[in-house]
């Protein structure tokens, strides 16, 4: 509403100058108002899923004032902004998050409990965002946490997808999947931007022009998709700052033209719609592989199109912005090459929209973006066909093979023709001319990191060796650069074991060490005290009677709450070896059934639960789901193991289930072949709960043991640099199998887990154990790429390690400890710091409050 406002600003702005306030009866109130005005119930009926909604929007309205006041602090200041640009945010679930971050947790507890509510079975109603696959998308949401924490002025951005990670069924034994429509009536934490949208073009083709004398290229016609913003406030702990994830969603470009109605082209006007509403529609379910759907693409270029429009139109809406400013203002980081169409992208819109030179714009671009690398799978380095590039964005590939000319001259002139000028090409020649996503990435790129020390050396020397080469001759060696992960205590300490963070807090005498770790050191001087140790061991005791009525509840499993329990949770990948794991569970069920019964009562009796998803396409990973079943009907119904030995499959991991598993582990398992994990981060959130790791050393392992001390690891397996060897030697038929896992394989062979009753598992099953066997076949596909035959009996070694230690509870107990209080290094709050000092030169921009909002707390 423009022109004479007639006192209306005053007036309005009085009208707003209270904050919703904060105690236990506003709160109510603020509920009841959402229940019957917003929600249209009324207070004498309403149902569970209402009460959430309306809790939610209680919410909704303190998150709106944080973010707005946020947004107009970092504006005033003319601060220097980061922008994530990830495909994936493994978000969960917003509301125990968004109270305990805005400090409501007692008013919220009383506002409720005086309802006859239980806050957490409010939080039960929410649905599980599940717009991620795994690891990477749930460090964009841990890293959202820590940014909005540190009051850095940083925004996350990605895509609104409709259908999020399928839900993982279990049927029969095998992964079925159902589609996640997660978003259902509504989310009460999203808020819906019709105002901002923005267009984004594909197909069409370039037309050469002169404008002013100058030629210009233009990138007309094909169709237009509006990229409309949903924005989930994020707001930090123990902070006023409140930032901003902007999820795009495509809409299509025009409303219905109403004529069409009765023309012929209705039916035309319908199918373009949904045309551009799919796009957003659904989240590939593949974890560090990638298949090259034409689709993904565009999914890709369409958030990064929309995100760089939104971030370059609040720099210029800067009074009197210069260009050459831009690096100063603006930080980008791009998640895996999922987002690195940016680099064409923003040469588009600096040359072609903007009407910069080239070589100016190309400073801003390389100044401005920066690439992390998310895996050591090469598969997972995307590369898209030329032919579908150039009829998608014709213009982008105009932009990139001119990108790959001036880079090429620059190699050619500092080392002359040779091979290595292929290898660096942003182009792969070949059958299917290709173009590498990583390489366009790297040169696009300010720095380029990895996720934990030897994954960043990995880098290093074997994905990306020749353009470390690069760096090092022109004296960049500081380039590429590891920043290690991390996960965010306030979700997966404070939120998932409210048990653990009260411990924590009576010992510190504060909350402090929820924004410092490092104030957990004190927890060592107690960790052999009687008092905490009783403190600790009903914490966990706590836990695992959680985990008991969940798994009850979910799955009707029954667990022996005194037994260990040991859990392996993630994607299931064979790199990650499940497979090794399970048949771990097979060696210990036939020592324990050659055992008399007095001998089995010697033996600790453990619990074993493996959870994870599949990637639709994999059909290993779908077998070894199988095998994992079959092998926990077999042992759980054995009358003479089943009181020592329980194994279960744990369907549809997701955070939730996270929550409720983690704190309740004594020992969880991190066991890839050494080099494949690039960090891992469960591991770290394992270890925070107070488990500890059996693991080899690969990825965050290896820095967690040296924090923690090698005593509270469980570690095993060949390491990174004997992996090519091991390799060599079984190709040249130097391979034997243990004869612990000859039995193993033997009774899979014998068909105990399967057999003619299942002929078609059976088979699936031998075909895997005859894979692994197949020594002369290692280092190719076919083989056991994974070593899960050389690392068996180091690995039964270190399962047997815990059991003795695990005999003594004090000394397990005191380990325990040691390790969780050990673990600063491995919240994100670190892992942003370090991104923002050394790759963005962002500071944080706390925002102060007001005498009225003071008043109030
Ligand atoms: C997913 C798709 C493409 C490339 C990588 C991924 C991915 O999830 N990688 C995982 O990233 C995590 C966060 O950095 C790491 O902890 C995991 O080790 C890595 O597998």
């Amino acid at each position: 509403v423009e022109g004479q406002d007639g006192g209306r600003m005053e007036k309005l702005q009085q009208l707003m100058a209270h904050y919703e306030p904060n105690d236990p009866e506003s709160i109510q109130k603020s509920f009841a108002r959402h229940l019957e005005y917003s929600l249209a119930c009324t207070r004498f009926s309403f149902t569970m899923q209402d009460a959430y909604r309306a809790a939610g929007l209680v919410l909704r309205d303190r998150l709106l004032e944080s973010l707005n006041d946020t947004n107009t602090w970092y504006r005033e200041q003319d601060v220097k902004r980061g922008y994530y640009l990830s495909a994936e945010y493994l978000i969960g679930r917003h509301m125990q998050n968004a109270i305990a971050n805005l400090d409501l947790e007692q008013p919220f507890k009383e506002a409720f409990e005086d309802l006859g509510m239980k806050l957490e079975d409010l939080f039960g109603e929410e649905a599980d965002p599940a717009l991620g696959n795994g690891g990477l998308g749930r460090l964009a949401a841990c890293f959202l946490d820590s940014m909005a924490t540190l009051s850095l002025p940083c925004w996350g951005y990605g895509i609104r997808y409709s259908y999020g990670m399928f839900k993982q069924g279990i049927k029969d034994g095998r992964q079925i999947e159902e589609p996640d429509f997660w978003i259902g009536d509504g989310c009460p934490f999203e808020i819906p931007r019709p105002d901002v949208t923005y267009p984004v073009r594909f197909y069409g083709k370039v037309e050469e022009a002169h404008e002013n004398g100058q030629k210009v290229s233009r990138w007309v016609g094909g169709e237009i998709v509006q990229a409309m913003a949903y924005d989930n406030p994020i707001p930090g702990f123990d902070t006023y700052n409140t930032n901003n994830l902007r999820l795009w969603r495509a809409c299509p470009s025009e409303e219905f033209d109403l004529d069409a109605f009765s023309s012929a082209q209705f039916q035309d006007a319908i199918t373009q719609r949904r045309k551009a509403e799919d796009l957003s529609a659904v989240l590939y379910p593949n974890d560090a592989t990638y298949a090259g759907k034409e689709l993904r693409l565009r999914q890709q270029y369409f958030f990064v199109s929309a995100s760089l429009q939104d971030l370059l139109r609040e720099f210029i809406k800067r009074p009197n912005f210069k260009w050459e400013e831009l690096p100063q203002k603006v930080a980008v980081q791009m998640n895996d090459t999922h987002p690195t169409i940016a680099v064409a992208e923003m040469m588009r819109l600096l040359v072609d929209v903007q009407k910069l030179d080239w070589d100016r714009a190309w400073e801003l671009t390389r100044q401005c973006l920066n690439y992390t690398n998310h895996t050591v799978m090469p598969e997972a380095l995307e590369k898209w066909p030329v032919e579908m590039m150039e009829r998608m964005l014709p213009r982008h590939l105009q932009i990139i093979y001119h990108i790959n000319g001036i880079w090429i001259q620059k190699l050619l002139q500092r080392w002359g023709d040779g091979p290595i000028i292929a290898a660096l090409s942003i182009v792969e020649e070949g059958d299917v001319k290709k173009i590498r996503m990583g390489h366009l990435a790297i040169i696009g790129s300010n720095k380029i990191n990895g996720v934990a020390a030897i994954h960043t050396e990995i880098i290093k020397k074997e994905t990306f060796p020749e353009f470390y080469k690069w760096c090092c001759d022109n004296g960049e060696h500081n380039k590429i650069v590891n920043m290690t992960n991390g996960v965010t205590p306030r979700r997966w300490v404070h939120c998932a074991n409210p048990a653990l963070s009260e411990i924590f807090t009576e010992y510190l005498g504060s909350q402090e060490w929820l924004t410092d770790m490092t104030k957990l050191k004190v927890m060592l001087d107690y960790k052999e005290d009687p008092k905490l140790h009783d403190k600790w061991m009903a914490m966990k005791k706590g836990c695992k009677a959680k985990l008991a009525d969940w798994l009850k509840s979910t799955m009707d499993l029954e667990i022996d709450q005194d037994a260990l329990i040991d859990i392996q949770i993630k994607r299931i990948h064979e790199y990650k070896r499940q497979l090794m794991n399970i048949l771990f569970v097979i060696h210990r069920y036939l020592e324990l059934k050659k055992k008399s019964p007095g001998e089995r009562a010697a033996v600790q009796k453990r619990v074993v639960l493996i959870g994870g998803k599949a990637a639709s396409a994999y059909v290993n990973a779908k077998i070894i789901i199988k095998l994992i079943n079959n092998v926990a009907k077999v042992i759980n119904n054995d009358p003479d193991t089943k009181q020592y030995l329980k194994c279960a499959f744990v369907p549809n991991y997701c955070v939730s289930a996270a929550q409720v598993m983690i704190p309740a582990s004594d020992i969880s398992e991190h066991i890839s072949t050494a080099g494949t994990e690039a960090s891992g981060t469960s591991n770290m959130k394992f270890v925070m709960n107070g488990g500890l790791i059996v693991g080899t050393m690969d990825g965050a392992n290896i820095e967690i043991r040296e924090e923690c001390g090698p005593e509270t690891m469980f570690i095993f397996g060949c390491q990174e640099n004997e992996v090519a060897g091991i390799s060599a030697r079984a190709q040249e038929g130097h391979y034997p199998i243990d004869s612990r896992l000859q039995a193993v394989f033997d009774e899979i062979r014998n068909g105990k887990f399967a057999g003619q009753a299942e002929p078609e598992a059976q088979a699936e099953f031998e075909s895997i154990v005859s894979r692994l066997c197949n020594a002369r076949a290692a280092g190719t596909w076919d083989g056991d790429k994974y070593l899960v035959i050389y690392d068996f009996p180091s690995f039964i070694d270190a399962q047997a390690r815990v059991d003795q230690t695990y005999k003594n509870k004090s000394q397990w107990c005191k380990l325990s400890i040691q390790a969780a209080a050990s673990m600063a290094q491995f919240s994100t709050d670190r892992t942003m710091r370090e991104y923002a000092k050394v790759i963005w030169g962002i500071e944080p921009a706390r925002r102060p409050v007001d005498e009225e909002m003071q008043a109030r707390k």
